[in-house]
This record gives C-alpha cells, sequence and structure tokens, in this order.
C-alpha cells in the first residue's frame, strides 16, 4: 500500500509484545478509545512469564508490589498464594487481567515483528510481521521486554549434543523429566541460581559449570495466608504509596545511616536481620553507601562471604562460591531458596570453568580443558542481549533511512529512555536508559505506560500526527544517564546492567544502558516535560 495515498494509517498505536508493560499500555489505549493492536511472537500473553518455564522461575519483587496498581476492582480480586510468586502464577495474574479488561481483541499472538519502517509522508509506520502481512500505525509503542533476547554460549558443537538442551529461556513447555538424569547447568546468573536450586534433589546428577560466582542471598520466601492476603488488600494504598517513594519502586528503601556510623555489632545485627528477612532487603534497603563506597561494600561483602563459607560444607567448593572480583551488590543479586545447601550434596559437583575453561561442547557432553563429562540434559543459563538486543532484532528504519541499530551501535541514545531522535512516533516503553530498567518492573512500566498515554492524548487534543524527541534532550538525558551509572559501584562492574555480554559480537565494555538516579527524580523529569508542554520535543 502506498501509504501516502492512504488517508490514515490501519492504527493508531501498535504496540509490539503482550507483556506486563504491552498489556498496560493496551489497557490505556483502550480507554482513550485509539484504534489499537498488540502484536506478540508468542502464542499468549504474559511476555517474561510466558517464556521462562525453567523449574524454580519466580519473581523477586514481593507480590504484592508485582500486581498493576490502577484498578482497585483487579486489586480486591487476585490473591497471591506466596511472598514472591512463581512464574506460572504471574502468568495466570496476567491472563486474568487480558480476559478481565476485555483486551483480547488487540492481541495478535504468534506474530513477529520483523522490521519498522517510518513513511515521512504518511506520518506513519510500516511494520512487517512474519507471517507475510504488513501493518500501517500512526504511534509504534516498543513493549519487548528487557530480556528477551537470549543468548546461547559461543561455544564448538553446541549444535552437536544429542541429548536434550535448551537455553533457559525456551525451557520446554511439557514438563521434562529430570528422575536420574545426567544433568549439566551453565551460568550461575539469577536463572542459573533459581534452576539448580529446584532441580538438584530431582536429578540423577547436576553438574555446574560457573564462569563467575555471583553474591547470592536468601529470598525467605513463603506461602501468604488468606488471613495475610485480606490485610495486604486492606494495605494496599499504603504498599504502592511506599514503592513510588523509594528508588527502586519496591518495598525496601535505604537505611540512612552509613557502614562506619554503625558499631561492628550494630552492622552485625542489622546484616542478620536482612540476611533473615524475605527479599531484596538486603540488596536495597542496606547502609546507604553500601553501593557506593568500596570500603563500606568490601564490610558488606566479607559478612556475606562468611555466610557462603558457613553454609557450603566443603571448604574448598564454598571458595569458588565467593566472589572475589566484584563486591556484593555491584551485580544483580540473585535471590536463592537453599542454593548454597545444593553443593552440600553428593549428586552436585561444580565446575569452576575459569580454571578448566570448556572447550567444546560433544555429542554426549561438555569438554572442558581437563575432561570430558557426559550429560543427559545440557541447560543453558547463559543470559541475554539484555535491554537493546530484542530492539537489534527488528529492523527499525526511521527518518532519513536512519537504522536504530547503527544510531545505538556504540551504545544506547534516548530520551528519557522514552523516545529516539530521528525516530518520529516511537515510544520506547521499557528502553534503555528509561526508568523501568532499574526498578521493580511494573512500577516502572506503569510511570512510562501513564507518561506515554498522556502524550497520546495531548497530541488528540492538539490535533498533532508527529512527535519527535529533540537531539539537545537526549544529550542531556544521556549525561544524567552517565553521571548516575558513575555514583554507583554497579556502573563499573560488567553486567547485563551494563550492557555487557561475551556471547554477542560487542566491545565487552561497560554500557550507558540505564538511569539510575532512582525513580523519584525519574518521575520528576517527565513531570516537568509534561507541565512545561514538552520542550524536549518537536510536536506537529
Ligand atoms: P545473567 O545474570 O546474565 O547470568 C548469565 C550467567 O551465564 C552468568 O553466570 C554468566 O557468567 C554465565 N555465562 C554467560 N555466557 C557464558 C558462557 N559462554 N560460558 C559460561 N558461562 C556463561 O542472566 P540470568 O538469566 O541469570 O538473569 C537475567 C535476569 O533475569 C536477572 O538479573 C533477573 O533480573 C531476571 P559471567 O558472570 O558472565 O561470567
Amino acid at each position: 500500500m502506498d501509504l501516502a495515498e492512504s488517508v490514515a494509517p490501519q492504527y493508531e498505536a501498535l504496540v509490539i509484545g503482550a507483556g506486563v508493560c504491552g498489556i498496560y499500555q493496551a489497557y490505556c489505549l483502550d480507554r482513550m478509545g485509539l484504534k489499537t493492536a498488540v502484536v506478540d511472537r508468542a502464542s499468549d500473553v504474559g511476555g517474561t512469564w510466558h517464556w521462562n518455564r525453567y523449574p524454580g522461575c519466580r519473581f523477586d519483587s514481593e507480590s504484592e508490589t508485582y500486581g498493576y496498581s490502577f484498578s482497585k476492582d483487579l486489586l480486591a480480586e487476585w490473591n497471591w498464594t506466596e511472598r514472591f510468586a512463581p512464574r506460572e502464577e504471574t502468568e495466570r495474574y496476567l491472563q486474568r487481567v487480558v480476559e478481565k479488561f476485555g483486551l483480547r481483541k488487540y492481541m495478535q499472538l504468534q506474530c513477529t515483528v520483523t522490521s519498522a519502517h517510518w513513511d515521512e509522508k504518511a506520518r506513519a509506520w510500516s511494520v512487517a510481521l512474519s507471517d507475510g502481512r504488513s501493518l500501517t500505525t500512526r504511534f509504534l509503542l516498543t513493549a519487548i521486554g528487557l530480556l528477551s533476547a537470549p543468548t546461547l554460549p559461543r561455544y564448538a558443537g553446541v549444535e552437536s549434543f544429542k541429548g536434550q538442551s535448551f537455553h533457559t529461556y525456551y525451557a520446554p513447555r511439557e514438563p521434562v523429566d529430570y528422575s536420574g538424569k545426567r544433568v549439566a547447568v551453565v551460568g550461575t546468573g539469577s536463572t542459573g541460581v533459581q534452576l539448580i536450586a529446584e532441580v538438584a534433589d530431582k536429578v540423577g546428577s547436576l553438574t555446574v559449570f560457573q564462569r563467575r560466582p555471583n553474591w547470592c542471598a536468601p529470598l525467605n520466601n513463603g506461602p501468604i495466608s488468606s488471613e495475610e492476603m485480606l490485610d495486604i488488600k486492606g494495605r494496599y494504598d499504603e504498599i504502592f504509596e511506599r514503592c513510588h517513594n523509594t528508588p527502586s519502586g519496591f518495598i525496601h528503601d535505604v537505611d540512612p545511616r552509613k557502614v562506619m556510623e554503625a558499631s561492628p555489632q550494630e552492622r552485625e545485627e542489622f546484616w542478620e536481620k536482612l540476611y533473615a528477612s524475605p527479599g531484596f532487603g538486603i540488596w536495597l534497603g542496606n547502609f546507604k553507601d553500601m553501593l557506593t563506597d568500596v570500603g563500606a561494600n568490601a564490610e558488606m561483602s566479607k559478612f556475606v562471604a562468611n555466610k557462603i563459607r558457613q553454609r557450603v560444607k566443603n571448604p574448598a567448593v564454598a571458595e569458588k562460591l565467593v566472589p572475589k572480583d566484584h563486591g556484593f551488590g555491584t551485580r544483580r543479586v540473585p535471590m536463592e531458596t537453599r542454593y548454597y545447601e545444593a553443593y552440600n550434596r553428593d549428586n552436585v559437583e561444580l565446575v569452576d570453568i575459569s580454571e578448566t575453561p570448556i572447550e567444546r561442547v560433544t555429542p554426549l557432553g561438555i569438554k572442558t580443558s581437563d575432561q570430558e563429562r557426559e550429560f543427559d540434559i545440557i541447560i543453558y543459563a547463559t543470559g541475554f542481549d539484555a535491554i537493546t538486543g530484542s530492539f537489534d532484532k527488528i529492523d527499525i528504519v526511521g527518518s532519513d533511512g536512519l537504522r536504530l541499530k547503527d544510531k545505538w551501535r556504540q551504545g544506547p541514545v534516548t530520551a528519557y529512555g522514552l523516545a529516539v531522535q530521528g525516530f518520529p512516533n516511537m515510544i520506547t516503553l521499557a528502553g534503555p536508559q528509561s526508568g523501568s530498567v532499574a526498578t521493580n518492573f511494573p512500577r516502572g512500566i506503569e510511570e512510562a505506560v501513564n507518561w506515554c498515554s498522556g502524550l497520546l492524548e495531548h497530541m488528540r487534543k492538539t490535533n498533532s500526527t508527529r512527535v519527535e524527541a529533540k537531539a539537545e534532550t537526549e544529550i542531556a538525558w544521556g549525561e544524567q544517564a552517565k553521571v548516575w551509572l558513575q555514583r554507583i559501584l554497579f556502573g563499573r562492574e560488567q553486567s547485563w546492567f551494563t550492557g555487557y555480554n561475551s556471547n554477542v559480537d560487542r566491545e565487552p565494555t561497560t554500557r550507558n544502558m540505564i538511569y539510575a538516579g532512582g525513580a523519584q527524580r525519574y518521575r520528576e523529569h517527565l513531570s516537568q516535560e509534561v507541565s512545561e508542554g514538552y520542550p524536549g520535543f518537536e510536536i506537529q
């Protein structure tokens, strides 16, 4: 179709992705009465919670902080059954939201977007799908997830393995029978840690291939009784208010003291309490300088190292599990349930591949520099080309033939993580440098979706059909992102938050991927844009 000749694009808004973010955006578009489509390559809604079917998958957000806050009716209806809900429950929750608010009619599933090209004359995006169709839309809203481009290791022979093998993201829908099987897990990030702890007592043998250990801390999960759920329902306003006022959008807020302001005994007691408490408190509710000061961080790391040494019986194995190259919390802290105890089992072996590197995957198993081990199942918990990886998979071409992939080649460049100069009418809802990355995800995306919906409403009221971020807005935002990242120890470490991934063709340097200034400051930036009439954007 020649867009220039068409009266209007087929859709006013096209959302890519039917996960947590896309579903809420669809709800807002529905309420605004815009002609909407939501496309997703999966066979059902749920995004992350549709895909990651590996054993042990669950979130590390307190369940009552993970649900949407927009509907009192929904909050009153839904019962979470565990402090930290498993994948299956969250998937059911998202499916229920879609049914409850009549959003199914917008969903076009098993539709992979292959390209999106901006047509200046039509002021619309032309979106190509893998099934051969092409859709046109005024606004393109990406809700493609932070971790939806899984990466396999680039070892020789990965394809040659004769047993069953999969990346955790693509774990089979059908239950896998682990009993009596010789299972290998490669990778010890949050995913590997959940998986290892869950399957250790269900397999014949488990061999963990660890490149770098992470600092893990107990999740302290437990059931939510019906009385507790009733109590939570009565406190939702207070719970969301609290999340609204922490930098991370979680219920955990930093302690106003510095590490060295507390006596050794006070420190020990505080850390013991955090270690025994549910969730991210130990990471995000710690002393205020724990994540910014090397000395303060080293004290905390010593405390956690001792916990690992106490929990792992074999001292040589314990030493391999204690990170030596980074401090506690300077990479994402995997939350665990009896993870370290898994290594006390006779059927579990830890292979330190920094000492004996993997040379290749063979038809029968994995060959390290010292021996070949045979397996029935190999599970790759090797992470993602995070945040920008799923953008790179779509051929996104803006005005003047500019490719997003090229623009972001040296790292993302954005206005508030939500828009990109040269890519009009595209809102990157959970994009790099947005407030959704380093936060309790549903809290972050509600902010982004509300802002986006407000912008679309503003454009409707002013009869505008084109919005584009200004170059100076991007420059200023890039500086903001850089400044905040440099203030935290996190910014110096190689992890997915800083764009590191050894399995993709990219310099292994840290990238300006996240905005670490905190949710409150981020909100202020967005509110200011609105109250001042969007000065950071060109609206026509
Ligand atoms: P992560 O946190 O990126 O962890 C990936 C793990 O896989 C990590 O231990 C890596 O070791 C390891 N890895 C990656 N590539 C290889 C190769 N080639 N060989 C051996 N080991 C490798 O991903 P997750 O899926 O665990 O977690 C992602 C997020 O999901 C998590 O933060 C939560 O927010 C939810 P490395 O440390 O790079 O040496």
